[in-house]
């Protein structure tokens, strides 16, 4: 069945982390009017919507994702007026700014919780506080109970001990979140990317079945609680305004998504899985294992075929850069180097697969990941939390820095290269977190005014699928995978794209069933090929072709 059409299924969402987009004070911190200074290469990019990762007040201990007031900016990102001068600046280039929402859990440092450890009503149980621990593990590799003195109980937290998880069995959490989502809408935000949003319902406390990889899963994902709250905040809220949710929703299947975002449940619009992205990973996405592209191409048409709306994204803030997992950024910042063709071919596959796109900023430019000598470099705290996890269990140091540098966040928050000068562009003096030093030769000036360009393929990319009814709408169906191979095509009222990709360093010979089906009409190429004849027998290193046929 066609999806019913919406203008956030039509349009490209831009992800911006605003401690590393653009400094505009020089304390070496991405900010708000940095944000808006950019608005017009944001908006030449052709995107919709800006999805802001977290700006609100905040003790930043984990980058913003530990939230101390709701209803303020953290002066480091700038003020609530900088933050309106945004939405106003950005609406009139008809791109519309999505907030972060998160909800699971609050800075220990907010109010509420400041009110809570001293039982101070009505915020007493606001919390999910106890007596005793369980044996639950966090998502940072820790114990999840922490003890405080003046409460004399502890309390959970499925992240950072400074980031206390809310008690959804509280009416009145509720309450305060409804009037969060309703003053942002009022703001005239377009809609919310929802963090956690699946787990922010613990059914019970009671220990849970023993596992490598988060103890107790099973207590608080995906429960019939959360349902329901979401339910209510769709009806309550969200229905009153013409907005969209995309919430991210950790270690879901395919049945647990389509309760959570298929149409007829009137929950979130859309969810970010992370399935696709850990074909060459083991636990997540921590420890490397072999990239097969018929794996990819299996995952890819579960999840297409499986929902009614997918988001679809490559990149974020807790992943890596794509050029440099499933591509190769050797070359990085030279024409026609394997960097190039492998990142304008991972443009190919997120333009053609069926969902509304994610594109993290950087991404556009073909960001490669940091290019650290050492530990000391890194700030974000799971990986932190990983090293000292990997170091308890014997793992060497050389073993260790080897699969930290591959799994880290911190490989997608370096600064934004906006030029080859000193700071990239970026800042003037030391910023937050180290600058790659590829910015030399990759940065975003060198790309501009160049047609052949990373930066200018997507722009064309964006392009394409904005014109085509069959690239936003048509069904996905696969038809041939290898190890290195993957050719899948899509259909609506008898148009069609057929999209192929090579994803490896040398030439790959087309057998006979995919030649056959590679018959059509060129419509990109990622190696400046003109045109496709039928004989065509190969695909070059890192080729991606689309055909309509
Ligand atoms: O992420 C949830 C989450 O599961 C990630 O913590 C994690 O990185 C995982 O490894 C994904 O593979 C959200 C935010 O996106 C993340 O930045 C926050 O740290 C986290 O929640 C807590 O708010
Ligand atoms: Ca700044």
């Amino acid at each position: 069945m066609s999806p019913q059409p919406a203008w956030w299924k039509e349009g490209v969402v831009y992800q911006i982390y605003p401690r590393s987009f653009q400094d505009s004070n020089g304390d070496g911190i991405g900010d708000i009017p940095g944000i808006i200074s950019r608005l017009d290469e944001i908006a030449a990019l052709g995107v919709r919507v800006i999805w802001l990762s977290p700006v609100y007040k905040s003790p930043q201990v984990d980058n913003g994702y530990d939230i101390s007031d709701y209803y303020s900016i953290d002066p480091i990102f700038g003020s609530m007026e900088d933050m309106d001068r945004l939405i106003s600046g950005a609406k009139k280039r008809n791109i519309g700014i999505v907030m972060d929402l998160v909800i699971n859990h609050t800075s220990d440092e907010h109010e509420w919780f400041q009110k809570s450890r001293r039982r101070e009503d009505p915020y007493t149980d606001y919390y999910i506080w106890h007596k005793s621990k369980n044996n639950w593990t966090s998502f940072f590799m820790e114990d999840c109970w922490e003890y405080d003195d003046l409460r004399g109980e502890y309390y959970l937290h499925l992240f950072h001990k400074k980031q206390p998880d809310l008690n959804y069995k509280n009416p009145l959490v509720y309450d305060e979140v409804k009037n969060i989502l309703q003053f942002w809408l009022d703001k005239g935000i377009a809609g919310f990317r929802c963090d956690v949003i699946n787990v922010i319902w613990k059914t019970s406390l009671a220990d849970g079945k023993k596992s490598i990889m988060l103890t107790g899963l099973e207590h608080y994902k995906c429960q019939e609680g959360n349902h329901d709250i979401l339910q209510r905040l769709r009806k309550d809220v969200l229905s009153n305004y013409d907005c969209f949710t995309v919430g991210e929703a950790v270690m879901i299947n395919l049945e647990e998504a389509r309760l959570l975002s298929n149409e007829d449940r009137q929950e979130l619009d859309m969810v970010f899985y992370f399935d696709h992205l850990e074909v060459d990973r083991r636990f997540a996405r921590f420890f490397p294992k072999k990239f097969s592209a018929a794996q990819l191409l299996q995952r890819l048409t579960k999840w297409q075929q499986g929902l009614d709306w997918n988001a679809i994204y490559l990149e974020n803030h807790d992943q890596t850069r794509i050029v440099s997992h499933y591509g190769d950024d050797s070359g990085a910042g030279e024409k026609d180097s394997p960097w190039e063709r492998s990142a304008k071919l991972l443009a190919v596959l997120q333009f053609t697969l069926r969902g509304t796109p994610f594109v993290y900023q950087g991404q556009e430019i073909g960001m490669t990941n940091f290019d650290f000598s050492s530990f000391d470099q890194v700030k974000d705290i799971e990986t932190h939390n990983l090293s000292r996890l990997m170091k308890k269990l014997g793992f060497p140091a050389w073993l260790r820095w080897k699969w930290l540098k591959l799994s880290s966040r911190d490989n997608t928050r370096t600064p934004f290269q906006w030029t080859a000068g000193k700071g990239a562009g970026f800042n003037t003096e030391q910023s937050w977190l180290g600058i790659n030093a590829n910015h030399t030769k990759l940065n975003y000036e060198s790309q501009q005014n160049d047609a052949d360009s990373v930066l200018s393929f997507y722009k064309k990319m964006i392009n394409l699928r904005k014109s085509s009814e069959v690239l936003k709408y048509g069904d996905f169906k696969p038809l041939v995978a290898t190890n290195k191979l993957l050719i899948y095509s899509r259909e609506s009222s008898g148009e069609a794209y057929i999209t192929a990709c090579n994803f490896s360093g040398k030439c790959i010979k087309l057998n006979s069933e995919a030649r056959v089906l590679l018959q059509g009409t060129l419509a990109v190429s990622n190696i400046g090929r003109t045109e496709w004849n039928a004989s065509q027998a190969r695909l070059e290193a890192w080729e991606a072709v689309v055909l309509k046929v």
